[in-house]
């Protein structure tokens, strides 16, 4: 099989050894890894159609990765799988497009990173409606299969609606889609529709047709105090209606504030009371947008605010948001342990009681709760430092999050890491037809196993 594999794609694009895999082979927390076979990494969509077509006839389990940025381990091999495995790694699918102007749109290969892929609109005066922290790593076909959040879903929504085309290959070797970037098409079945959000067990994503949007001149940044989330999502409501060029609103607890602080020997710019929540908003606009800002955050209830509009200022007022994950990651080297991280989402109305949920489950394990996240879609990183009995912790929250009316996983994706808890929010019936569509289109199950797959099934 190796020998085959060589010869799709070239013998020095089959990383055999140990200590060439390994990088491969652990997510960047620690958290999830398993072994593989080899690491192939495939220079065209033609060369990922034969690994494909050659893996469902041997048998062989394939886990699609580029940026290795997922924190759900659906981008690394399983650690129980009793299939040889390969990783096949996307990165060299770095194709760039020339951006077209008139329909605002790019085909970019799957493993462009989130950066790059802004880069290369902003040299054309455009930008990208999707950006996230882990920008200089996370890629394009990553962010498709998660459908992928970050900061802009407020105005622009999540990476889903960003795909007007899509390039991807089925486990059989078939290249389904068309990067053809047309607005409307009523054809039957829409593959980006199928594929965003699917986490590669339907298809491998090669290249895709996203959207562009303006790029704007002016952008302000304001961090804001508060004495309770509740006094945070009121202001919501008023940036929400009165503030055109609102851009993202994020929210970073105490805790997380002083963990970020910590780690970059920085002093917080305003002072939030430990009950409280830090704020931090972005406006975008041809014209400057501090006055409109300044007049709908005039009658709010925050404790103390500092906004700017210069680069440089923005950028340290954004890194205590930004920088988080970060200061997590070294935080956990520390303790010795991986991080705990639990991607979730509930309504508004529900997110100060989910996170006393959390709190509290914290402190009966003896953990540490780091909350932030994205306010403006009542998601919430909760991260445990030093947690001893996850499972539970995981059963407390989720469970707490499916009675809110929530979802299990807003940004980060189901991987293998919730697969188990997923009937917590799909039904029987759901949770049936999602398995007839993977066995049509995978009936080996070759893609991505056990990710999206709570096991057994009433249905
Ligand atoms: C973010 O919003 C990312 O910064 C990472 O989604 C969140 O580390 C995390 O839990
Ligand atoms: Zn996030």
């Amino acid at each position: 099989m190796v020998s085959e594999l060589r010869d799709i794609v070239g013998a020095s694009h089959v990383l055999e050894a140990a200590d060439l895999r390994a990088g491969f082979e652990v997510d960047w927390t620690g958290r999830f890894g398993g072994p593989s076979t080899a690491v192939v990494r495939p220079g065209s969509t033609a060369e990922v159609a034969s690994v494909l077509a050659l893996c469902s006839r041997s048998g062989v389990a394939v886990i699609p990765q580029a940026g290795n940025s997922g924190l759900v381990g659906g981008g690394v091999p399983r650690s129980v799988e009793r299939r040889p495995t390969i990783v096949l790694s996307l990165t060299r699918l770095d194709h760039l497009g020339p951006v077209d102007l008139a329909s605002m749109q790019v085909t970019v290969g799957a493993g462009i990173t989130l950066a790059r892929w802004r880069e290369h609109a902003n040299a054309s005066g455009l930008d990208t409606p999707v950006d996230f922290a882990a920008r200089d790593v996370a890629t394009i076909g990553g962010a498709i299969a998660t459908n992928a959040g970050g900061s802009r879903v407020l105005r622009f929504g999540t990476m889903r609606s960003q795909v007007v085309g899509i390039e991807a290959v089925l486990a059989n070797g078939a290249v389904v889609g068309s990067l053809a970037g047309l607005p409307k098409e009523t054809a039957g079945l829409h593959w980006p529709s199928l594929v965003a959000g699917s986490e590669g067990t339907l298809a491998v994503v090669t290249a895709a047709r996203l959207r562009l949007v303006p790029r704007f001149d002016h952008t302000v940044t304001a961090m804001l105090a508060f004495d309770s989330i509740d006094d945070a999502v009121e202001v919501l409501a008023t940036l929400r209606r009165d503030v055109r060029s609102l851009d993202s609103v994020e929210f970073v607890s105490p805790a997380a504030m002083e963990l970020v602080c910590e780690h970059l020997a920085r002093r917080p710019p305003i002072e939030a009371p430990p009950e409280g929540v830090y704020v931090v908003v972005e406006c975008a606009d041809h014209v400057d947008p501090s006055d409109d800002l300044a007049a709908a955050l005039a009658a709010a209830h925050c404790v103390d605010v500092v906004a700017t509009a210069d680069a440089s200022q923005r950028r340290q007022l954004l890194d205590f948001r930004d920088r988080i994950t970060e200061a997590i990651a070294a935080a956990s080297t520390a303790v010795g342990t991986p991080t705990f991280k639990l991607d979730v989402a509930v309504p508004l109305a529900a997110l100060a009681d989910l996170i006393a949920v959390a709190h509290r489950a914290a402190d009966d394990d003896g953990a540490r709760l780091i909350p932030f996240g994205h306010l403006a879609e009542g998601n919430v990183h909760l991260n445990l430092l030093g947690a001893t009995d996850t499972e539970r912790i995981a059963e407390t929250v989720l469970t707490a999050v499916a009675e809110f009316g929530g979802t299990i996983s807003a940004e980060h994706g189901i991987g293998i890491a919730k697969a188990r808890w997923l009937p917590l929010i799909r039904s029987a019936g759901e949770l049936g037809a999602q398995r007839a569509i993977k066995l049509a289109l995978d009936p080996d199950g070759i893609l991505n196993p056990g990710v999206l797959d709570p096991g057994t099934l009433d249905a």
